[in-house]
């Protein structure tokens, strides 16, 4: 039996969707292989922690454990230039723990990290056998900085240089933990969340990059095959450090859907059908994330302008209302 040990962290607001990607993940291991299953956390209730454990259980070659961080990170969220940079809503100091797994897994000298706004289309644990050498990391290369200006823009001059060829994206990455415990890359990266003079746009992703400078191992993108990538194709203009071929073979082969940008929960994104899928069969419940997704700048200026006339209504009507009473006060005189 080949053990994989493999952790994730999120919310309590996540665990349906976490749910769905567990189920995936063992429906699709192979019979060789038995997951170690780890989740780090820091307020998902025993409900839900049940809820998980069953879908688990469903399966022989898994165990599951829960590992209260016990607002270890917080002192890194509040302090650390993260809160001010939290654009994106979905970041949370469980997201920051993401970088520190040497603290809660001594045991281990290698680990696969993943999200769960996945779902895994086949057997992942060849990942685990990458050679990782001198590497901190292994993960999948950004797709889109070469064709997006903007996804790196907020870095400093040197570190764009760095990693304008090279910065890997969040999603899965494979730890080599003995490494980082031996360079103590963990003080590395607290130094850098601490820096406010490093703009961490991508939370996580940045500190990452940053800490690990290019010691890092590449992973096909069939690991993230991202739903909307056959549009991106589709655009005359799009350049990637992948080829059209990889590019291609991601969507059509794809070990790990990843929905990186629309949520299936939130009714826009592509694929959604596939997760939906696996929703309906464990009978899960349609929790508070399920809303509509934010609508877009136009419709928000929309609603402004129809809040202001309405404002403006309201006051036209108490004045006329006003200027009635005061004439019939003054003709009734
Ligand atoms: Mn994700």
């Amino acid at each position: 039996m080949k053990k994989i040990p493999i952790f994730f962290t999120f919310n309590n607001d996540y665990s349906v969707p976490a749910a769905v990607a567990f189920y995936s993940l063992l429906n699709k291991a192979k019979q060789d292989v038995y997951y170690e299953m780890y989740v780090l956390h820091s307020d998902i209730t025993t409900m839900n922690q049940k809820l998980l454990q069953d879908i688990v259980l469903k399966f022989k070659n898994a165990k599951l454990s829960f590992i209260d961080t016990e607002g270890y990170f917080d002192d890194f969220w509040i302090n650390g230039n993260f809160a001010g940079h939290n654009t994106r809503g979905q970041f949370t100091a469980d997201t920051i723990a993401r970088c520190f797994g040497v603290k809660f897994f001594p045991q281990y000298d290698k680990i696969i990290y993943s999200d769960v706004d996945v779902i895994f289309m086949d057997d992942i644990s060849e990942l685990f056998d990458i050679n990782l050498d001198d590497k901190y990391i292994a993960g999948v290369k950004n797709p889109f900085m070469k064709w997006s200006q903007n996804e790196l823009s907020h870095l400093s001059k040197e570190n764009f240089n760095m990693l304008k060829d090279s910065y890997i994206a969040g999603g899965i990455w494979v730890l080599n933990l003995k490494k980082i415990r031996d360079d103590k890359l963990e003080d590395r990266m607290i130094e850098i969340i601490k820096d406010d003079t490093i703009i961490k746009r991508w939370n996580d992703q940045d500190v990452v990059n940053i800490a690990c400078k290019n010691k890092v191992a590449y992973i096909p993108l069939n690991y993230i095959s991202y739903p909307y990538l056959a549009d991106l194709l589709r655009m005359p203009d799009f350049i990637s450090h992948y080829s059209r071929d990889e590019m291609y073979d991601s969507i059509i082969n794809p070990k790990i859907l990843h929905f990186a940008a629309e949520k299936p929960w939130n009714g826009t994104s592509k694929k959604a059908e596939i997760w939906f899928e696996i929703f309906d069969y464990l009978n899960l419940p349609k929790t508070r994330i399920f809303t509509p997704a934010p609508k877009s700048a136009h419709e928000i200026k929309l609603k402004k302008y129809k809040k202001l006339f309405n404002l403006f209504s309201i006051l036209l009507i108490v004045l006329s209302a006003l200027l009635i009473v005061l004439l019939s006060i003054y003709f009734i005189k």
